[in-house]
């Protein structure tokens, strides 16, 4: 075998077991290059003498041409198998089903927790909670209770087994003892509301003995009754999606507010539906106030400095009326059927941008 048909079975057979683009044009620079076998070699027919010349010339020269035929060809198939590759791996199956939408929904108590989350969030609030069971300071005295107040009564509050000291712990009866807790630790301006379960011992068409409420706190050194008005007029617009809302603020009593209000809004009633805006009735929303002097002092705020307002609503009720809800008794009933028609599907969430209940 010549030298030249030794070399062309090597280089072919270095061809054919390249695997990589790069492989491959490491053997054209071997074998093609300015210093590849194949060059050297022509660089030698100068001293060749004219016969030997007029063989190896053409000898050379075609395998040559031979050699860089090949490594095209294979450097075409090594890029349609790295396309072939890349299609197998980014196809798709347009024959698999569709992701099956989510099973259960959303419980309406949940959702109005969502929605008033957003609107007080797109106000600068933030959201604060805390302990299902406090203590008597937290739920009762901070908050201005009076010692013989009627709320405190062993039928209106569930006690828990008196503690090894005597204390009595209860299951909280509204959220404010988030924002006493918080006004203890934050020094304000201070902006919250507060979505959480409460417990009364109470259970009628009306009542359950666990229920759940959104409170709100504002504190700051300039906060007043425009303030508290304004908030909580943006707030029922937004809530109830009606531009056009009569509010009216009744005077009312709570111990930790002075002065106190409950804050109604217009209404009226065609047929079995209930227009919530204008009309001649007024339904009660929330109640509201400007926090009470004893209660700031009670959590280590100067009165002279601070003042805020604050404000809590039923959650229950508010579904109820949003959603034309009947019976407050089925939200607790746990019936797959109530849901699936009163539920809101999971991956509506509510936000401002799109529209509440949409
Ligand atoms: C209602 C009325 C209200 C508050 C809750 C509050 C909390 C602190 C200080 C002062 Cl720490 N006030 N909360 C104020 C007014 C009314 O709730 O009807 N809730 C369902």
């Amino acid at each position: 075998m010549t030298e030249i048909e030794t070399l062309e079975r090597d280089l072919s057979a270095k061809i054919d077991a390249a695997t990589t683009e790069a492989a491959l044009e490491e053997l054209r620079v071997g074998a093609l290059g300015k210093k590849g076998v194949i060059s050297q070699q022509m660089k030698t027919l100068g001293k060749m003498s004219p016969e030997e010349r007029k063989e190896m010339g053409p000898a050379l020269n075609g395998l040559k041409d031979r050699v860089a035929a090949a490594i095209d060809a294979k450097k075409t198939e090594l890029e349609d198998a790295a396309l072939e590759a890349r299609l197998a791996s980014e196809q798709i199956d347009v024959t698999l089903p569709v992701r099956p939408s989510p099973k259960g929904k959303i419980h309406p108590v949940s959702q109005v927790f969502e929605e008033i989350t957003a609107i007080f969030s797109a106000m600068g609030f933030d959201v604060a909670e805390g302990p299902d069971i406090e203590d008597d300071f937290h739920n009762f005295t901070a908050l201005n209770f009076p010692p013989d107040h009627p709320a405190r009564e062993i039928h209106d509050t569930f006690f828990l087994e008196p503690k090894e000291d005597g204390e009595r712990m209860v299951l909280r009866t509204h959220t404010s003892p988030v924002q006493i807790r918080t006004m203890k630790s934050k020094k304000p301006p201070i902006r919250i509301i507060i979505p959480g379960r409460t417990f009364r011992c109470d259970s009628d068409q009306t009542h359950t003995p666990m229920f759940h409420q959104v409170e709100g706190l504002v504190i700051d050194k300039e906060t007043h009754m425009g303030h508290l008005k304004g908030t909580l007029e943006a707030f029922v617009k937004t809530f109830f999606e009606i531009d056009d809302v009569k509010t009216r603020f009744r005077p009312h009593f709570f111990p930790f507010t002075e002065p106190s209000a409950e804050m109604d809004i217009g209404y009226e009633r065609v047929g079995k539906e209930i227009r919530f805006g204008q009309g001649s009735d007024w339904m009660e929303i929330l109640g509201c106030g400007m926090v009470h002097p004893n209660v700031l002092t009670n959590c280590g705020l100067d009165p002279d400095e601070y003042q805020g307002f604050a404000f809590g609503m039923g959650v229950d009720r508010l579904a109820m009326l949003k959603y034309g809800i009947p019976d407050l008794r089925d939200f607790f009933a746990a019936d797959a059927r109530w849901l699936e028609h009163y539920g809101f599907d999971p991956l509506d969430q509510p936000n401002l941008a799109t529209g509440l209940s949409r």
